[in-house]
């Protein structure tokens, strides 16, 4: 029996040291016992959606294999941002680091906590531009459209990192 599902994270960060964050969140998600990382994405410098009056974001996705259910993969998530300095102060405000549940399987939830597929997928070039870079071929009819989306990838831009490909690229050849 397969108890494992394979999900996509989308992490951020706009305050501080956002790719130490990022690969500190990384780390800890993979030290779970629950969690492997499988795939990250690299690094993208966005402009701010939302609440556009904060400093510029660095974005990711990661993929994951994950023995948790879906609430528990949240709690987790939310001791990591809690452990990483995440304060909630202003809504859509800038953050040390944030960690949205992308995907979960084929999952469709809708609970008072949580939302799979996370409600503004689809539409933020900052989640769909690192979320290409990972998403299996074999995992897109999870749900169909999503390349087809990714209109323009306006306001991202590659962050060139040599640490972070260093840590999680793949190797070059
Ligand atoms: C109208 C109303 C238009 C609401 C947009 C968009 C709200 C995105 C919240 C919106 C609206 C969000 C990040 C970010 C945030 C991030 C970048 C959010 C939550 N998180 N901008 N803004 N990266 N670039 O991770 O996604 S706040
Ligand atoms: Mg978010
Ligand atoms: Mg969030």
């Amino acid at each position: 029996m397969n108890t494992e599902t394979a999900a996509y994270l989308g992490l951020g960060s706009n305050i501080g040291a956002r790719e130490s964050s990022l690969a500190e969140a990384v780390r800890r998600l993979n030290a779970l016992e629950g969690v492997r990382v499988t795939d990250a994405s690299p690094l993208y410098e966005t402009d701010p959606v939302g609440y556009t009056d904060q400093p510029p974001f660095l974005n990711m996705v990661c993929r994951i294999v994950t023995a948790y259910s879906p609430e528990a993969l949240l709690e987790a998530t939310l001791g990591i941002e809690r452990e990483l300095g995440r304060t909630r102060d202003v809504r859509w405000g800038p953050r040390t680091i944030d960690i949205d549940i992308l995907l979960y399987g084929d999952a469709t939830i809708e609970t008072p906590d949580l939302t799979v597929p996370h409600p503004r997928l689809a539409e933020r070039s900052f989640v769909l531009v690192p979320l290409m870079d990972v998403l299996r071929e074999e995992e897109r009819d999870w749900r169909p459209g999503f390349r087809e989306r990714v209109v323009d990838g306006a306001g991202v831009r590659i962050w060139n990192s040599s640490s972070w490909r260093a840590a999680f690229g793949h190797s070059e050849s």
